[in-house]
């Protein structure tokens, strides 16, 4: 019955896994290459060669997803590198995508 998959419905929504949201960085002209590499070190917490390559991959690509985060992380992470490049002089921008 119709009433029936509607109800089905209401409960599967609210059983599903909670959404994930994708940080993305995205390359300028005016941020230093050091600069990207610290922020995937320090805010994201990759090891040295593996934020060098992904810098380089936002450097020539346009942009790359630093990370795939629930909703509160994927805020926090969004504020820290946006505050601290600010801090820093630094135009680098980044967004969150729901994934
Ligand atoms: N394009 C910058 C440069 O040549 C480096 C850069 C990489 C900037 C990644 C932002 O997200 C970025 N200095």
């Amino acid at each position: 019955m119709a009433t029936d998959i509607a109800i089905d419905e209401k409960i599967e929504k609210k059983l599903r896994e909670p959404s994930k949201y994708k940080i993305i960085l995205l390359n300028d002209d005016f941020t230093p290459m050091e600069w990207v590499v610290d922020v995937l070190t320090t805010i994201f917490k990759y090891n040295l060669t593996t934020a060098q390559e992904l810098m380089l991959a936002i450097h020539t690509e346009g942009s790359a997803v630093a990370g795939i985060y629930s909703y509160e992380v994927a805020e926090q992470k969004l504020t820290e590198t946006i505050t601290a490049s600010r801090n820093a002089g630094f135009p680098l921008d980044a967004k969150m995508e729901e994934e």
